[in-house]
Parts: structure tokens; C-alpha cells; sequence
């Protein structure tokens, strides 16, 4: 069975605008006595029918899998394969995360004997109530779908359902097909058309006429437009037309995390990030739009800044997405279609309208003002320790504009949210749908796999780094180079400021000694015993070529002495996790006690409920 499935796997294609190209590029893989012999054997039989790379980690390839279906922008994809247990459930985060940002990932780990005869095989967790369970149903609600392959035979219909959820750009996801590991190793006669070449059609679906019409009698009344282009504007290649219709129209334009790059940094319409993370420029267009038009966005709440982010009495929602559940949010009217096909649409029906040119101005001028602040933030000249946002600063100088930048959780997906100058629609890969501290070194390299011609900078805080970093060793493997650049703030500087925020002292977000009296208590002060941890040369244990750089001059030269290496190289640079990019006109619902003895709680909640009050329902 799993030879046919193998087999399979190497000949399903995908067309999109006339490119026609192979689906799965590779199967990353871990094994165990749970594939080694079913997947692993079908594998090393035709090493040339399906590239096998070797992971470090299982939730780290299911991360590089995903990063480089993202980078292809959902078109190309990984399998995974792992043993049973252990192995199978360390691909649990990096399937919620690749369902959240609907990329498709294919897993494909071991399961149970369907047989039962050695029952409890190695690693099974028994239930007794429940004689089909095994850790494998874990995945059902991170799968978009989900099935086991008890009979051989089975893999037929369930193959083919598998491809159609990976391929649909409404639907894609993670998805399992959960091998047992008797089944893996079965013979069966499989029906010969089930293993010939398919291609799977990607199409560019066009919303109903009728709702198209009404959204251009919408656009065509609305004084105060704004356009929220999220990462469906990416995905479906619709950045040139959008760049035309903002030409044509003036209709400002942010940028969700995923959507960031769908208009370029310098563009006089682009007011950078939206919502909670975003610029002074987006949100006060946001605060006070009369119409937002949302591309290929889910809507997350920093999108929506938790929902506080439109404050115009009457403002309406139109909705281009090819998700119906996403188009039909915040009460839009809901245009379900493919995000390229649909502003094409939108562009032909709007000739000749545009928005008033006070409008217009008053966005570039906000554009300007922003792009000054980004200077400003760039070349703070900080004392001490760099700031953060010189660290961004001087990456985003010293790499080429079609360069890569991967992060993922920590402060820095919200400063390079603000701060990043975006110079090429594939050039900002941030995962901010999971937030996944863990999938920046990993996804770094599945974006590197995607496309060696760009540098890859991933850009990592000591947090994450101290939670995955194993894939460097893979990408040394893989001669998959990537420039890491790690942050390191002694710890988890962006929850510390959160906690402090909100009262609660920065408690257990630093890396200090419990014997100093003052258990991760982190308020502010810059001293302390720190830990004798360091993880430049636990980078170079790992085999990466480590650059040390205490400022940020050093930091420059790190980066340009990286340029000329061929090899996966870390730049450790520490910087001050006490300041901090602020935040502009924004907000981001977290809750605070309601009742506490702490003053600062009694404060914090005070702040909340004031904030909260400008919640909006949006329905
Ligand atoms: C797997 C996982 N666990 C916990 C969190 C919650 N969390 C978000 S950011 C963060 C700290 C990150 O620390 P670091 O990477 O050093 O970045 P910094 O905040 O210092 O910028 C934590 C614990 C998360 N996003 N992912
Ligand atoms: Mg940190």
C-alpha cells in the first residue's frame, strides 16, 4: 500500500493559469518502526520518485513543509511521514498552525496494527472504552481531513479526497492519512488509472454577478474607502491588479501579517500594517472609513485591533474571498470568488471613478509621515544594548529587495509588522496566524527549499530559538543556507511588556536565577543575574557558521561578512528588551482580573474596560 501511495503522491500535478507542475515536491520524514518499513521502504526503492529529506524534529518539518507551500503560494506542497506516537503527535502544533494559515501540508504518519494482533504494540496508548482509538485521532480537529487506512483499498477514495482539500484554495489545510503499520506493508491490485498522471485544476472562480454589482454601487458612494489586502492578495498572484486599481481609485491600502507585500512599502496608497500591530497611518484611515473592502483576510482580531479598529457609525464590509465563511464576516456583503478574478471584476466596473482628491492627499501625506517614523525607528541611536527596531533596520538595509524575511512569534512579528520596508510580494513571511515560537529556523529553510535564489533572513528571539532549533542542522545538511538572526533579550521580552501592561510585573518572563529573592519578577530594572546560557555557541555546537555582534555597527558588518558565506550562518546580537516599537492608535483585547489586591491590576483593569467600551459588534 504504501509503495502505491508513493506512487501516487509523485503523479499528482497542479495547473493554475496554464503552468501545470508536480504537487508534492518532497516528503520530509522521520521514521520508526512505524513507517520505517511501509513508507520508508516505498521510499528507498525509488529515491527519484519523491525526494526524501531528513527532519530533526517533527513539528519542525511539518513547519518547513508548510512555509514552502506557502512560498509557492499554495500550489506545491510537502508530505510528512513519522512513526507511530512520539512521532506522530510532535506534528500536532505544526498541523494547527498549517490548517490556521491554510497552507496544505499531506501527514502521513504511522498508526495502530489495523490487525491488533501484538496489541499494546510499542508507543500505543490503550483506551479501553474505545478499541479504534489511537494519539492519531488527536488531529481530527486540526485536520481539514482527516482519515485512517484500515484496508488497503482504502487508500483509493481516500487519496483522492485528500488532494481535493490540499488543492482547494477555499478548503486547504493540514490533512492525515494515518497509516497503520500492517496496512503500510500490504499488497493489493490496485486499479491502474488510480496511479496515472492527474492534474488538479486550480481556478479562478468569479462571485455572482449580482453581488459584484452591488458592491460597485457600495464603492461608488463611499467617501472614505480602504482596502485590507490579506495574504489571499499574495496567494492568488493579485498584487499588480490591485496595484492598478489603487492607481485608478486612490483607495488607500493595509496590510494584514499574512497579506504584507501585496502593495509595496514605497507605494504613495500603502499605509503599511492594519489593527493592532499596525502603523498610525492604517488605523486612522481605519478609525475613520466608511467602506473597508477586505481581500483574502480572515479578520483575525489584531486585524480588527479586537474589533476597535472601524469607528465610523455606518461603515460596511465588502469581502472578497474564495472561503464563503470569511466573505460573509463583520456582516459584508460577501463577494465569494477567487481574490485576482474579482478585482479585475472590480477594476473594469470602476473605470472612471476615484476617490476625492483631499482623500487621496491626505493618504499619501499619512504614507510619508509613516515612512518618516520608520527612519526614525531604523536609526534611533540608542545607547546601550541596540533596540530592536535599529536590529530591523539594519537587516532590512543590508538585504536585497527580493531577499526573505521568516519570523514568527515574540516581539518582532509586531515590529516587522510596522517597520519592515517590503520590496517584493514573496519578501515577508511572518506566520502570525499560530504564532508558533518554534517554526522560525524551520519555516526559514522551507521558504529556502522554496526558493534558493533568495537569501533567506530569519529572524528569531532567543525564546524561540530555545524552543526549535534543531532544523539548523538540516539546512546544514540540505546546503540550504539561511542567515539566522538572533535576537537576544533574556527571554520573553514581548510577554514581559505585556504583563507589565497589565499590572502583573513581567512575572516569569525573564531568564534569571530563582535564588535572587525575586522570582521572575521583570518590572523594568536592567540588572539582575543573568543566566550563564549561551546560545551563539550553542548554534555553532550545531554546526552554523556564528558571527557575535554587540552593537549594531557590528550587526552591519555581520550582515554583509553573511553575504559571502555559502553555509547556514547565525548572527547573535543582543538587544534591549526594554524598548520597545510602540503601538499606534491600536489595541489588542487581552483580559485583566477583575478583582485583585494588586493597585497596578485594580489600574490595568480600569484601562481594559475603558478600552473595551469602544468595541464594536460588526454584524
Ligand atoms: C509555542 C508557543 N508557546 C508560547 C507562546 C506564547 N509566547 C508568545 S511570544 C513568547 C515569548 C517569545 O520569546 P522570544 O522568542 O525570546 O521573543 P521576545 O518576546 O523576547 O521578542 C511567548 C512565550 C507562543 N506563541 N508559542
Ligand atoms: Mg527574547
Amino acid at each position: 500500500m504504501a509503495q502505491a501511495l508513493v506512487r501516487f503522491l509523485a503523479a499528482q500535478k497542479v495547473e493554475r493559469d496554464g503552468r501545470e507542475h508536480r504537487f508534492f515536491q518532497g516528503c520530509f520524514g522521520i521514521f520508526g518502526h512505524g513507517n520505517v518499513t511501509g513508507v520508508g521502504q516505498a521510499l528507498a526503492e525509488h529515491p527519484g520518485r519523491l525526494t526524501y529529506y531528513q527532519a530533526r524534529n517533527e513539528q519542525g518539518m511539518v513547519h518547513a513543509a508548510a512555509a514552502f507551500a506557502k512560498m509557492r503560494n499554495r500550489l506545491a506542497a510537502f508530505a510528512c511521514t513519522t512513526s507511530i506516537g512520539p512521532g506522530a503527535t510532535n506534528m500536532l502544533t505544526g498541523a494547527a498552525a498549517a490548517t490556521i494559515n491554510r497552507v496544505p501540508v499531506l501527514l502521513l504518519p504511522g498508526d495502530l496494527f489495523a490487525s491488533r494482533r501484538p496489541d499494546p504494540v510499542l508507543q500505543q496508548l490503550e483506551s479501553p472504552g474505545r478499541g479504534e482509538l489511537s494519539v492519531n485521532d488527536c488531529f481530527q480537529p486540526v485536520s481539514k481531513y482527516w482519515d485512517r487506512i484500515q484496508r488497503p483499498e482504502q487508500l483509493v477514495p481516500a487519496a483522492l479526497a485528500a488532494m481535493r482539500v490540499l488543492t482547494s484554495q477555499a478548503e486547504t489545510g493540514a490533512v492525515m492519512l494515518a497509516l497503520p503499520e500492517d496496512v503500510q506493508t500490504e499488497a493489493f491490485e490496485y486499479p491502474a488509472e488510480f496511479l496515472e498522471d492527474r492534474v488538479w485544476h486550480v481556478g479562478r472562480p468569479l462571485p455572482d454577478p449580482a453581488a459584484l454589482d452591488r458592491a460597485v454601487t457600495i464603492i461608488r458612494t463611499s467617501k472614505r474607502p480602504l482596502l485590507i489586502a490579506g495574504g489571499g492578495v499574495i496567494y492568488s498572484e493579485a498584487t499588480d491588479v490591485l496595484r492598478r486599481l489603487v492607481d485608478a481609485t486612490g483607495i488607500p491600502v493595509g496590510e494584514t501579517q499574512a497579506g504584507k507585500g501585496s502593495l509595496l512599502f514605497d507605494h504613495p496608497s500603502a499605509m503599511g500594517g492594519i489593527g493592532a500591530t499596525g502603523t498610525f497611518a492604517a488605523n486612522r484611515v481605519a478609525a475613520r472609513a466608511d467602506l473597508v473592502i477586505g481581500v483574502g483576510t480572515r479578520y483575525s482580531d489584531f486585524t480588527t485591533a479586537s474589533k476597535t479598529a472601524f469607528q465610523d457609525a455606518g461603515v460596511r464590509f465588502i469581502n472578497i474571498n474564495v472561503a464563503e465563511a470569511d466573505a460573509h464576516k463583520l456582516g459584508g456583503l460577501a463577494l465569494i470568488g477567487d481574490a485576482r478574478a474579482t478585482l479585475e471584476a472590480l477594476a473594469a466596473s470602476l473605470k472612471g471613478w476615484a476617490v476625492a482628491p483631499e482623500y487621496r492627499r491626505l493618504c499619501m501625506k499619512l504614507h510619508e509621515d509613516w515612512d518618516k517614523e520608520v527612519s526614525r525607528l531604523y536609526h534611533l541611536g540608542h545607547a546601550g544594548l541596540p533596540a530592536q527596531s535599529e536590529v530591523l533596520g539594519a537587516v532590512n538595509d543590508l538585504s536585497g529587495p527580493r531577499d526573505v524575511v521568516v519570523c514568527a512569534a515574540g516581539s518582532i512579528p509586531g515590529d516587522l509588522h510596522k517597520l519592515w520596508r517590503t520590496r517584493d510580494a514573496k519578501g515577508y513571511h511572518v506566520e502570525y496566524g499560530y504564532s508558533t515560537m518554534g517554526y522560525e529556523i524551520a519555516g526559514g529553510l522551507g521558504v529556502k527549499l522554496a526558493d534558493p535564489s533568495r537569501e533567506v533572513y530569519v529572524m528569531v528571539g532567543d525564546g524561540s530559538y530555545l524552543m526549535m532549533a534543531q532544523e539548523l542542522v538540516t539546512s546544514i545538511q540540505e546546503r540550504l543556507k539561511l542567515t539566522v538572526v538572533l535576537v537576544d533579550n533574556q527571554g520573553f521580552a514581548s510577554i514581559g511588556g505585556l504583563s507589565r501592561s497589565k499590572g502583573t510585573a513581567g512575572f516569569g518572563t525573564r531568564y534569571r536565577y530563582r535564588s535572587d529573592g525575586s522570582l521572575g519578577d521583570d518590572s523594568g530594572q536592567r540588572d539582575g543575574k543573568s543566566l550563564p546560557v549561551d546560545l551563539a555557541l550553542n548554534a555553532q555546537g550545531l554546526g552554523a557558521h556564528v558571527i557575535r555582534a554587540r552593537n549594531v555597527e557590528e550587526l552591519r558588518d555581520a550582515l554583509v561578512e553573511a553575504k559571502a558565506i555559502d553555509q547556514t550562518v547565525v548572527i547573535h546580537v543582543p538587544a534591549d528588551r526594554y524598548e520597545g516599537v510602540p503601538s499606534y492608535v491600536s489595541w489588542w483585547e487581552v483580559p485583566v482580573a477583575e478583582v485583585s489586591e494588586s493597585g497596578d491590576v485594580q489600574k490595568a483593569r480600569k484601562e481594559h474596560e475603558s478600552e473595551a467600551a469602544r468595541r464594536r459588534w460588526l454584524i
